[in-house]
């Protein structure tokens, strides 16, 4: 068996078709996908991905969050393995490749190995994390934040969807809550595979990034209480409009973002206006402010401004304010010793590359603190992503899947 050298590739078409047949469950209404976590379309999702992990040999695994795990055994069952994987589940108005790549690019990853007849030492694993997206149930990257410690199982399956349907009761309707305790396994490395999702590489001109951080982020969940009136008949001066109050406060978020320019983003995403009918006066607004950065002290310096300019904006309008946390991680710094393997593979295949910061958050940012994890991204068409129009090329998907390929060989170790 010839070491993996720069002729060893994937099966571009095959992974192409496997992309493409997934994104035909839970499809959105303009191309892309709606294949929410824990949906039946989720489920369905699931079943054609075990499916297709038992036709390429491997065992199943499914931890009580509902986290699956495929295993290739290794020649040495000791050898604690590597992992590989992503998220199947979308936003809403998601895309086709958004998590879905990492997932069928390990796929694709073990079906070449399967191929060529390599061995490995250490076994090798194919991961499907749950609710990575946290559109449904928040926060993001819930079920890897469970199994790196950061939440507890009960804090997760207690999170309710917009129509206060409970994560654990909706896991456990589908069919998918496993027997494992969630974080038992132990990883020698985790290696993510993920589209960039912003336009750095395509501008760039480069096909892989080496990504070697992870910005930070905050949700902040804001409810401004005032009081429904009508539209028509209250004076001005007599409106406790939380409506405005929200209005009033995006505006801020997005002013305090641009003040800390370069690496500072921020958003407001989701309102529900209560009781939002076109002649009442909100008297109820909860909304949640994204505020991100890769430098810690800007992190926690737009927290702070936002919940000053949140509180101050409720007193101007004389409404109530009460502001949670409903998601939070610090800037990571991925493994130094992955990061050169996934360089070193993308040099060896000959693949324009540069170093890159991520700017969205993933399910490696929580694995990250309880194994070596590192990313590869492939770039994305004018940066677009959580939108249906979310698209990459076979071209960039096939190299990235190379560049796994090669990171995980190196890793777990090809057997002569
Ligand atoms: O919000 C994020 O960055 C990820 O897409 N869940
Ligand atoms: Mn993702
Ligand atoms: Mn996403």
């Amino acid at each position: 068996m010839p070491a993996p050298g720069e002729n060893l590739r994937i099966n571009p078409a095959r992974l192409w078709d496997s992309l493409m047949d997934m994104a035909k469950i839970g499809p959105g209404i303009a191309g892309g996908c709606n294949r929410q976590t824990l949906t039946d379309a989720d489920g369905e999702g699931r079943h054609l991905f075990k499916r297709w992990c038992e036709a390429a040999g491997m065992t199943m695994g499914v931890d009580t969050m509902g986290n699956m795990f495929f295993t290739r055994p290794g020649t040495d069952p000791e050898a604690l393995p590597v992992y590989m994987g992503s998220h199947l589940d979308t936003q809403p108005t998601g895309g086709k490749y958004d998590g879905v790549l990492g997932v069928l690019g390990a796929l694709e990853v073990v079906r070449t190995m399967n191929d060529m007849g390599v061995t490995t030492r250490h076994p090798i694993v194919v991961t499907n994390w749950t609710n990575e997206e946290g559109a449904r149930f928040a926060p993001a990257m819930l079920a890897s934040g469970v199994f790196a410690g950061i939440h507890t199982e009960d804090y997760a399956k207690s999170r309710l969807d917009p129509e206060g349907k409970a994560f654990g009761d909706e896991l456990a309707r589908i069919g998918w809550v496993g027997d494992e305790v969630v974080g038992a396994r132990k990883m020698k490395a985790m290696f993510e595979l993920h589209i960039e999702q912003g336009p750095i590489l395509e501008a760039e001109g480069k096909t892989i990034g080496v990504v070697t951080h992870g910005q930070g982020l905050w949700w902040l969940e804001i409810t401004l209480t005032g009081k429904d009136a009508h539209t028509g008949s209250t004076p001005m001066n007599m409106r406790v409009n939380a409506g405005l109050g929200m209005a009033r406060i995006t505006e801020r978020v997005h002013q305090i973002a641009m003040s800390h320019q370069p690496n500072a983003v921020g958003a407001v995403g989701q309102v529900f206006v209560h009781p939002n009918s076109r002649n009442v006066i909100p008297g109820k607004v909860v909304f949640t402010v994204d505020i991100r950065s890769p430098e810690q002290a800007k992190l926690d310096a737009m927290r702070a401004e936002v919940e000053r300019a949140a509180h101050a904006v409720a007193a101007e309008l004389g409404l109530g304010c009460s502001i949670e946390p409903v998601g939070h991680f610090d800037p990571v710094t991925f493994n130094p010793d992955l990061v050169r393997v996934v360089r070193g593979a993308a040099e060896k295949l000959g693949y324009a590359h540069m170093d890159i910061v991520s700017g969205a958050g993933h399910d490696a940012c929580w694995i990250n603190r309880v194994a070596p994890t590192t990313m590869i991204m492939c770039p994305c068409v004018d940066g677009l992503s959580h939108n249906e129009a979310e698209e990459i090329s076979p071209e960039w998907a096939a190299a990235g899947t190379d560049v796994l390929l090669h990171a995980v060989l190196e890793v777990a170790e090809v057997v002569e």
